[in-house]
């Protein structure tokens, strides 16, 4: 039994990867620069207690202590970034913990598989506790709705992701930025999406198939 599964999976990726791409290829790349969202749309929490803080476009130091103090793309630092930002001016016994997304336009991966780079920034306005349990989070989730990749933190810097994903059919990625007190900001810039050829990550999808097996 456990035989006829293996070569089922076996067949299955030999199908793929027959009609997987061999090269690298960009299907979006942002900076945000110039105000430009490249089709990233927000998703409203229109019943939480913070609809109105959502994902917006903004530049290097606007967002208050602490935030960035310039975007990332390479320049004069003075152009857009996407961020998130809890209001700093909310009373600590009012604040609820919440979550904002953006999510991408859809894409079609062909080969099967994806890659998203980005850099990232998070930070917390005031934090005389220093607690980390209250750090802003941020979250990418894949095609199918799984998390790919997540860090709560106050990193102080632009910091550099890339993450691999398998995607077997069209589909968007979204960011999620938590917040668990006033003041606190995520923010991403030069996100690049591309479709991989299939080997590229193809030892971590039959890792995930065989400790389904
Ligand atoms: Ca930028």
């Amino acid at each position: 039994m456990i035989c006829s599964r293996v070569l089922v999976v076996s067949c299955l990726l030999s199908v793929v990867r027959f009609g997987s791409t061999q090269e690298d290829k960009i299907l979006a790349q942002c900076t945000f620069d110039e105000s430009e969202n490249c089709g990233f749309q927000v998703i409203p929490d229109l019943d939480g207690v913070h609809h109105w803080e959502l994902w917006t476009l903004s530049r290097g130091g606007s967002l208050g202590r602490n935030c960035p103090p310039s975007d990332h793309t390479p320049g004069l630092n003075q152009d857009f970034f996407a961020s998130s930002k809890s209001l700093e001016d909310t009373a600590a016994h009012e604040f609820h913990t919440f979550t904002t997304k953006i999510i991408s336009p859809e894409k079609n991966f062909t080969s099967g598989m994806g890659r998203i780079s980005f850099y990232y920034y998070l930070w917390i306005a005031d934090d005389p506790e220093g607690n980390e349990d209250t750090y802003p989070s941020l979250n990418v989730v894949g095609c199918d709705g799984a998390l790919m990749w997540t860090k709560m933190s106050f990193t102080a810097g632009w910091l550099f992701v890339e993450i691999d994903f398998p995607c077997p059919t069209a589909g968007q990625i979204m960011f999620e930025a938590s917040h668990r007190r006033p003041g606190s900001g995520v923010a991403i810039d030069d996100v690049k999406i591309l479709e991989i050829p299939f080997f590229t990550g193809g030892n971590d999808i039959e890792r995930k198939i065989s400790m389904v097996q």
